[in-house]
């Protein structure tokens, strides 16, 4: 036995030999023929279990039981507040299984255990509560302005949504796509990262356990460029919904072109953090290291760009490095840990790369800068602080995706706006003063989605989130997921005896 087999049994819980995807409210059968993905836990390179890669027919008949579903209208035209039971019941699912949950996405994505369970779990019941409220107050709207009618204004699903679920988060984001999709009435095929199916599987289990009429959610699983590819293809879907990279969403954005099929993407960024010097200083310090090492570092939201005023820079600098320096890097089932390894191989490679190149292009390093290999055999990476004093170098400008972070000095505050603005991406930014002068100049002059001024994230459901520039196109939201997800219809009907033309008759004018 294992040690991850002992932790799962201890929780009562084993692995399949073979995980398979979920169509119609049924595991596919384990096919010989297919091809199988080697799972691995990123905390010790160890490999977790199988993941059949679904082909382009399974996609096909995925897509084809979600418009079944769909067609039926046992989840499209049913109640609202029967839509709002299914959602409860799987929020309260949820947050009792939030530790077996935790421990499915801990061994897949590698992100410390009991961070997930304190915090992106519960968020995943929160999306659900969330848009099971906004369902019970959405409104219509009537126009009668024209005399002798009426124009209304309704809502439908729009049908069949294709959700490619990410894996640096995938409990979190992945419920934001159900929910804001099924919450109108869409049924999907989700698509989790072939390197994360596992809680997400389990989640899609409760959420029919919860009441789910078969085929609302329908599960496919393997890489980017076969199942993935046959997903974002296929003339069945109605609403693309990507959370990845953008390298990524353009080819998705290509296949979704060839059948016009609407598309939201939630991308990456290089987001800046500006630490001016009058802002409160351990605040600043704190929120800083928050921003750019939570979940490892592999966050779309991460404040990378760390751009310090002059006045503080020293003692920022200083101050900074050393907390990092006694970041707890470990594995993730180890509750004290407060930086796991990176997700999979192949990106701990590129963050790896990352940083030669970042050295090589003459950026100063400050700590980190390697491997961290003292803390077992997992993909890890020592957290990286870098001084840079050219904004163009590629650190500067790529998303790293990993606990690596570039510090930059400036002088005047418009510098900083510049600076903060110099990227193709323009998700979120983040602003410490005290001055209220500074946080206006700020909050209207980043080109960013979402600013956060002396705080770390703090997301508001009721708030749209979504990215300027390449950071994504449309917004997560409750009214911004209504009018993605949906059709609107007007309905216009004449009420009293409105006059219409007699064609073919002698009265014709
Ligand atoms: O994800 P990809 P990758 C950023 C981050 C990261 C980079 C690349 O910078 O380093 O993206 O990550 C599926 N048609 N973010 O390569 O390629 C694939 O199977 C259809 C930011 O790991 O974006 C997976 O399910 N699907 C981010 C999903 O797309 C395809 C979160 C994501 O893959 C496909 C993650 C294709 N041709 C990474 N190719 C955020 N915004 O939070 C791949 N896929």
């Amino acid at each position: 036995m294992t040690a991850i087999d002992q932790i799962m049994a201890a929780k009562g819980l084993v692995l399949p030999d073979v995980v398979t995807g979920y169509i119609g409210a049924e595991s596919l059968p384990i096919d010989p023929r297919a091809n199988q993905l080697a799972l691995h836990f990123p905390g010790t390179g160890e490999q977790l279990t199988l993941l059949q890669e679904d082909d382009a027919k399974t996609v096909a008949r995925a897509v084809a039981c979600a418009r079944d579903s769909f067609q039926t209208g046992a989840w499209s035209r049913t109640a609202t507040a029967a839509r709002q039971g299914v959602f409860r019941r799987g929020a309260t699912l949820i947050r009792e299984h939030a530790e077996e949950l935790a421990l499915l996405e801990c061994l897949c994505a590698g992100l410390p255990a009991a961070h997930l369970a304190s915090r992106q779990v519960p968020r995943a019941a929160d999306n659900l509560d969330f848009f099971a409220d906004y369902i019970a107050v959405m409104a219509g709207e009537t126009f009668e302005q024209m005399s002798g009618y009426q124009t209304t204004v309704t809502r439908q699903p729009a049908g069949v949504a294709a959700l490619f679920a990410p894996w640096n988060a995938p409990l979190a984001l992945a419920s934001m796509q159900i929910a804001s999709s099924l919450a109108f009435g869409n049924t999907c095929v989700l698509k989790p990262s072939e390197h994360t199916p596992l809680s997400i599987l389990r989640m899609v289990s409760l959420l029919e356990e919860a009441g789910l009429p078969p085929g609302t959610i329908n599960v496919v699983n393997g890489s980017g460029m076969e199942t993935g590819a046959a997903l974002a293809g296929s003339a069945g879907i109605d609403r693309i919904a990507f959370t990845g990279g953008g390298t990524t969403a353009r080819q998705v954005m290509a296949a979704a072109a060839h059948h016009l099929t609407p598309v939201h993407f939630e991308l990456g960024g290089k987001s800046a953090n500006i630490v001016f010097d009058d802002a409160d200083f351990e605040r600043a310090v704190d929120g800083s290291l928050v921003n750019i090492f939570s979940n490892s570092g592999q966050i779309c939201i991460a404040g990378s760009r760390i751009l310090v005023q002059r006045g503080i820079s020293e003692r920022f600098i200083e101050a900074f490095v050393a907390r990092t320096r006694s970041l707890k890097v470990g594995n993730p089932l180890d509750p004290t840990v407060e930086v796991g390894p990176m997700a999979f191989k192949a990106h701990w490679q590129k963050v790896l790369d990352h940083i030669a190149r970042a050295k090589n292009d003459g950026a100063i390093l400050l700590c980190g800068g390697e491997a961290q290999t003292d803390v077992g055999s997992g993909y890890f990476v020592a957290p990286t602080v870098f001084q840079v004093h050219n904004n163009q170098l590629p650190l500067c400008q790529e998303e790293v995706f990993g606990p690596v972070v570039s510090i930059q000095i400036f002088d005047e505050d418009e510098e900083a706006v510049s600076l903060a603005n110099d990227s193709r991406f323009g998700l979120v930014g983040y602003c410490w003063t005290n001055d209220l002068t500074r946080a206006q100049l700020f909050q209207q002059r980043i080109e960013a989605g979402t600013l956060w001024i002396n705080t770390p994230l703090a997301r508001d459901l009721r708030a749209p989130f979504g990215g300027f520039k390449e950071s994504g196109i449309g917004r997560d939201g409750p009214r911004q997921a209504a009018e993605f997800f949906t059709e609107e219809k007007a309905t216009i009907t004449a009420y009293g005896d409105t006059p219409i033309r007699k064609l073919g008759s002698p009265e014709s004018t």
